[in-house]
């Protein structure tokens, strides 16, 4: 995955359309671009494939089941042309050790810590030690909140510097993507602050300018 403005776009917009038009128009300002349910549910997962012109694809399936299902699962994400799958850790070993060995050249990450209020009622208490396990087995990096810079922080120490950290809750969820990159994240993911504004390139410069000031 490209490393220049270290900004992802999570593109959640729904109509496929519109979807390709904002993917077309941030290319070149973003690194990649992040899908989740909500655009392949309504549009089927060509989309992973057509997107995959415009940029890196991550997808977003936040896959969590038996190491077989994790397979499947995965394996199909990467031969429509993902980029990267993100897959929940909390499964456990077997199931987060299946994710790794399905991706190939493709990259696994691993949820923490969510970005959302709720998540401090479980993922939270177990973050650091997902984290140790995501290490262990090998994954490629780590989904930590950006709503929580500190959290951020608490991952790096336990990833080390060679593992990536994608940081999502900037912006509609309140985080700050700069505060996010100096907290250790690798990449700051913005959703509908981009796909949602009325200009999305223009936002996306926006994102990505603030974390210039900090690079
Ligand atoms: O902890 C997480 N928080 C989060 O928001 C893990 C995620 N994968 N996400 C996803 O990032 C979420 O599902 C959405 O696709 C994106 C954030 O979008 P927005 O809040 O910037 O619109």
């Amino acid at each position: 995955m490209r490393k220049e403005s270290r900004l992802v776009l999570a593109l959640d917009e729904t109509d496929g359309e519109k979807a390709l038009r904002i993917a077309e128009s941030v290319s070149g300002v973003v690194d990649a671009v992040k899908i989740n349910w909500p655009l392949v549910l309504s549009e089927g997962p060509a989309m992973i494939t057509r997107l995959s012109e415009f940029s890196d694809v991550i997808c977003d399936f936040k896959v969590a089941d038996i190491p077989n299902t994790v397979r499947l699962i995965v394996e199909n994400a990467v031969s429509r042309g993902a980029s990267a799958v993100i897959v929940h850790a909390f499964t456990g070993d077997d199931s987060l050790q299946a994710a790794v060995d399905a991706a190939g050249d493709a990259e696994i990450y691993a949820v923490t810590e969510m970005s959302h209020p709720g998540a401090l009622m479980f993922t939270a208490k177990h973050a650091e030690e997902m984290a140790r396990l995501g290490v262990e087995i090998g994954v490629d990096g780590f989904i930590a909140p950006a709503t929580r810079p500190d959290r951020i922080r608490a991952i790096r120490e336990v990833a080390g510097p060679s593992f990536k950290i994608l940081s999502p809750g900037v912006g509609a969820q309140g985080g700050k993507a700069s505060d996010a990159i100096s907290a250790g994240a690798d990449y700051a993911i913005v959703g509908r602050s981009i796909y949602g504004s009325d200009d999305p390139r223009a936002s996306a410069e926006a994102f990505a300018a603030d974390i210039r000031t900090v690079l």
